[in-house]
């Protein structure tokens, strides 16, 4: 039985056996003071103003015993996956791999890598490590969903024009049915934010689809009274 979400461009039918949550990059190097976010400019308040609207989203996942997928961006300490291209570009006060307040910037394993306390990952969750912007690059996740039968993914996360929108057009070229959840995402750049949700439901929903958590919430919620 589908579930139907209002949402733009039109109904998204969510279809709960072959569905996972997809939470990106919620770490505390984009998120709090002193990580990578912060060294480059940005005011990370308007990230982690996004947190108890995610934790709600992961708790409606755990409650219906739907599956998680979270990730961070994240590199080996000899910064083997990490195109010096990527590490020089702009001018940051820190760059990848440079020692910040919560160690190494964006290197597996340092304090400042792992995903904010308020959205920790419970046992059973998968948890990846992506190099690159895009959650399929360099990841196997798509072998490791495509085995579990997931063909629906719901995308939440930071930041909402780089790597939440490059991993739902990944997944979407994949053939994965995308839906992003307008409330838990964000960017440090309102008007990018705003760009990138008409981006994905322009054209019929080139990308996919957008919703409100609340109507993910109340839809997920009659179909059990409807049950
Ligand atoms: C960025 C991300 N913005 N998680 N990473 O560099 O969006």
């Amino acid at each position: 039985m589908l579930i139907s979400i209002p949402a733009r461009p039109y109904p998204y039918s969510l279809d709960p056996q072959h569905t996972a949550l997809v939470v990106i990059d919620m770490q505390r190097d984009f998120i709090e003071p002193g990580g990578f976010g912060d060294s480059l400019g940005n005011d990370v308040r308007r990230l982690e103003a996004i947190v108890p609207a995610t934790a709600a989203l992961i708790d409606l996942f755990r409650r219906q015993g739907w599956p998680i997928v979270h990730t961070r961006e994240a590199h080996q300490p000899d910064l083997s996956d990490c195109p010096p291209a990527k590490r020089a570009r702009g001018k940051p006060g820190l760059r990848i791999g440079d020692e910040g307040s919560m160690g190494r910037i964006l290197i597996a394993g340092e304090p400042g890598n792992q995903i904010v306390d308020a959205l920790a990952p419970r046992e059973g969750e998968i948890v990846i490590d992506k190099p690159g912007k895009g959650m399929f690059h360099a990841t196997g996740i798509n072998e490791r969903l495509r085995e579990t039968g997931i063909t629906h993914l719901v995308f939440a996360g930071v930041t909402t024009e780089v790597c939440v929108q490059t991993s739902m057009r990944e997944a979407n070229d994949r053939g994965y049915e995308c839906l992003l959840v307008e409330d838990a995402t964000e960017s440090y750049f309102p008007a990018f934010k705003a760009a990138t949700i008409e981006m994905i439901v322009a054209q019929g929903g080139i990308v996919g689809w957008v919703a409100t958590l609340s109507a993910l919430v109340h839809a997920v919620a009659k179909e059990h009274a409807d049950a």
